[in-house]
């Protein structure tokens, strides 16, 4: 219960800042709904799919030196005759409530996002609620570079970054939800290549290519580094290095166990909702980030654990309705 008071104090926080910051004088304008936004910017994204290209051919039959490094170029003059990206990304659509971008109209939008497997990669598998390991580079549909990691990777929150609201969610930082989305069609490197001089590098590794509208990236806002336009649709590049299976809360339940619609969305499973809503507290904490999921007073961990502490596969069901101890209430 510690965890949670914790993070309820810091959504508390957050959200009195952000009731402070309606106060200085600037006259905030209502983000524009998602119902306007999604016709436009599919009509931008696929005019960009069916005018540009990928280095494909490279990536077919890879040079001696091929760095497997995605290049998009226009479809014109020497490449007139390459196949457009239209008819190389596949597509896939998530929905998208109103109240991750902080409009209270309870409105449902389906969002469609086009991605790319330029290379598998052979480690791994990753979802896309794993810490992952990555290179990035990040682009807008006018093709300028908004930001990109250095050559070294970085580690990432995939779980966190699809955090709704335009401020954040507790101490999660919001960012561009789609970028989260590649990763589950992607996987890591192999083992680590160690050199001569003792360096090792990640060779094999997977890598992909996302575009995706702004609902699922930052709306309205302008990104962390503000150079993001309102309403902007966004391409990343992705090198998928390495992937940690994550366990946010450390009940023991993976992460991507905790994502019980299975939609790859975690803001959208609490199995206690109800006594979180009839409670006096005004946040509620996804299965993902709650040590007690069912709110019986008991631990999650405890109620899949032994007495030696080893979790029990499959997880017990004492009453064998179908619904393991740790989400049943009743037991
Ligand atoms: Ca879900
Ligand atoms: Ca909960
Ligand atoms: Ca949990
Ligand atoms: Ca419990």
């Amino acid at each position: 219960m510690k965890f949670k008071n914790i993070f309820l104090v810091a959504l508390l926080v957050v959200i009195l800042w952000a009731c402070n910051s309606d106060d200085n004088g600037v006259t905030i304008e209502p983000p524009k709904a998602l119902s306007e936004t999604v016709d436009q910017d599919k009509d931008s994204i696929v005019e960009y799919l069916e005018t540009h290209f990928y280095n494909y051919e490279e990536f077919q039959s890879p040079p001696a030196d091929f760095d497997y490094k995605i290049v998009l170029g226009k479809i014109e003059g020497d490449n007139a005759d390459k196949t457009p990206l239209i008819d190389m990304m596949e597509t896939e659509t998530v929905t998208v409530r109103s109240e991750e971008i902080g409009l209270s109209s309870g409105k449902e939008v389906e969002h469609t996002y086009y991605y790319l497997v330029a290379r598998q990669g052979l480690g791994v598998k990753s979802t896309s609620v794993d810490s992952v390991y990555v290179r990035y580079e990040g682009l807008l549909l006018d093709d300028t570079v908004f930001g990109a990691s250095s050559a070294s990777p970085t580690w990432f929150d995939a779980a966190g970054l699809k955090a709704p609201g335009s401020l954040s969610f507790g101490s999660l930082q919001k960012s561009a939800r789609g970028f989260s989305e590649i990763m589950q069609y992607l996987k890591a490197g192999g083992d680590p290549v160690v050199n001569a001089d003792g360096t090792f590098e990640i060779v094999d590794y997977g890598v992909g290519l996302i575009i995706f509208p702004s609902a699922l990236g930052y709306y309205s806002g302008n990104g962390p580094n503000g150079n993001i336009p309102s309403y902007s649709p966004m391409i990343f590049k992705i090198d998928l290095m390495a992937v940690n299976e994550a366990d946010h809360d450390n009940d023991g339940v993976p992460t991507h166990l905790e994502d019980l619609n299975g939609n790859g969305y975690l803001f959208d499973d609490n199995t206690d909702l109800k006594s979180e809503n009839s409670s006096t507290s005004i946040a509620t904490v996804p299965d993902y980030l709650d040590t007690d999921d069912d709110n019986d007073g008991i631990l999650t961990r405890d109620e899949i654990s032994d007495e030696d502490g080893n979790i029990i596969l499959p997880y017990p069901d004492t009453d064998g309705d179908g619904v393991p101890n740790y989400l049943d209430p009743n037991n």
